[in-house]
């Protein structure tokens, strides 16, 4: 068995939980915040047979959009030697879907 760790963005999540669930896969879904954006996204966990791995990592892959956000970041005024910084929005881009998965020594019920 394995565990799904996606980390995705909000916009994308309940239809990735209704995507998987629909196909018979067990989710939870976290609200969580991403340490560059410092904004909320939505880490999903999943456990999955090692066969339905694929199926589950596609229908990830499938439902997950990458977009372009933008956000403030600082740069130095006067080469920074006064201490005094001013914000400059930069583009990144998002997603899809950020994947971890990893191998469950075991799966209990109790
Ligand atoms: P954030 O950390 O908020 O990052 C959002 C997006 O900002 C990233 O998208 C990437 O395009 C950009 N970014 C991140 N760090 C950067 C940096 N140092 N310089 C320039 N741009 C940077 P994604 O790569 O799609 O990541 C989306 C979210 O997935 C991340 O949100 C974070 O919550 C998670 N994530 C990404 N890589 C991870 C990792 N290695 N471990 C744990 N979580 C991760």
């Amino acid at each position: 068995m394995k565990l799904i760790v996606a980390i995705v963005q909000d916009e994308d999540a309940g239809r990735l939980v209704s995507a998987l669930m629909d196909k018979g896969f067990g989710v939870t879904k976290l609200a969580t915040t991403g340490g560059f954006l410092r904004a909320g996204n939505t880490t999903l966990i999943s456990g999955v047979e090692d066969e339905r791995l694929d199926e589950a990592l596609g229908i990830v892959e499938k439902t997950c959009k990458s977009r372009e956000q933008i956000t403030a970041s600082a740069a130095p005024m006067n080469g920074g030697a006064g201490g005094v910084y001013v914000p400059y929005p930069i583009r990144v881009t998002v997603g899809g879907a950020t994947v971890f998965v990893l191998e469950v020594s075991q799966f209990l019920k109790v």
